[in-house]
């Protein structure tokens, strides 16, 4: 018998890839990154030809009319309505937003009514300024998905950021869906870095049947990609995360960041997932 035995159930490495797309997020200026998508109209075109690449989750963050970040309740519900309208793909909102929004407008992110939201799990430095998620809003913005049933991705910058999962599950029990997923965020200047070594690490000291996505910020993309791959992880990638496809080459699209992402996927015998088989995974129910 060879090790390609077909008689054993697939291996977790074995399986398919669940793809995030981060298209937008808060820090990156239009006027310096006018590829970055930042209308109603330019954040749906982009979600479809996500979607078309091979994503199955849209990590979503919007801007008002002067493209700067908001969490206008408004704006997000229309958001969320018009992405489920134009695809399949599971729409979770952040509720990181800016490092300057207060946490009550972040909490009312939820009040818009996506499938999933993020839920960073700790503060970290964050270039110059500090993303702030200390103990009793990360508990309070748990406490509310779980009400809400609204899936949480948890979103690790850092490995102090696991421990405060594991109180969190401890505490107040299993997310809605029951399933935990995380995305290991790095290579943050402040956060743990975005190699091989610290995903293995972080990777380690995950709850018990978690499965994990990760993304590596700017030049650590394409380590942080080829490492989860090979440890059996998912993929988030896009221009919330980085701006340049290689080196002095701008991204032009955040499909092209999803089509490598895909193929890399491929090439490691672990194809992108549906936005249907990523609903099973995680827990999200299809509320169209
Ligand atoms: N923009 C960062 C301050 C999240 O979306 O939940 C936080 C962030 C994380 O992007
Ligand atoms: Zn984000």
């Amino acid at each position: 018998m060879t090790s390609d035995s077909t008689d054993r159930p697939p291996s977790r490495a074995g399986q398919a890839t669940l793809i995030t797309v981060a298209p937008t997020g808060a820090e990156s200026d239009k006027a310096s990154v006018p590829a970055l998508p930042v209308t109603l109209d330019e954040l749906v075109s982009t979600a479809k030809e996500c979607q078309a690449a091979g994503a199955a989750v849209i990590h979503v963050h919007i801007r008002d009319a002067r493209a700067q970040p908001t969490l206008d309740l408004g704006r997000l519900t229309e958001t969320v309505r018009a992405i489920r309208t134009a695809t399949d793909l599971i729409v979770q909102l952040s509720t990181g937003g800016a490092v300057t929004d207060s946490f009550d407008r972040r909490l009312a992110v939820l009040d818009a009514g996506p499938d999933a939201c993020s839920l960073t799990c700790g503060t970290v430095n964050f270039g110059d300024d500090v993303f702030l998620n200390p103990w009793p809003f990360v508990r309070e913005l748990y406490a509310l998905t779980r009400e809400r049933g609204v899936v949480p991705e948890f979103e690790l910058f850092d490995l102090g950021h696991v421990a405060t999962l594991h109180r969190l599950l401890d505490e107040l029990g299993a997310p809605h869906g029951g399933h935990v997923h995380c995305d290991l965020v790095m290579g943050v200047p402040g956060g743990m870095p975005g190699n091989a070594a610290t995903l293995v690490q972080a990777v380690s000291a995950l709850p018990a049947g978690a499965t994990w996505s990760a993304t590596g910020i700017g030049r650590s993309s394409l380590p942080v990609i080829l490492a989860a791959l090979s440890a059996g992880g998912h993929l988030r990638v896009g221009m919330e995360d980085t701006v340049t496809f290689a080196r002095g080459r701008p991204v032009t699209r955040n499909a092209e960041l999803v089509e490598r992402a895909a193929t890399l996927a491929e090439l490691a015998q672990r194809p992108a997932m549906s936005p249907g088989e990523a609903r099973a995974l995680l827990g999200v129910p299809d509320h169209r």
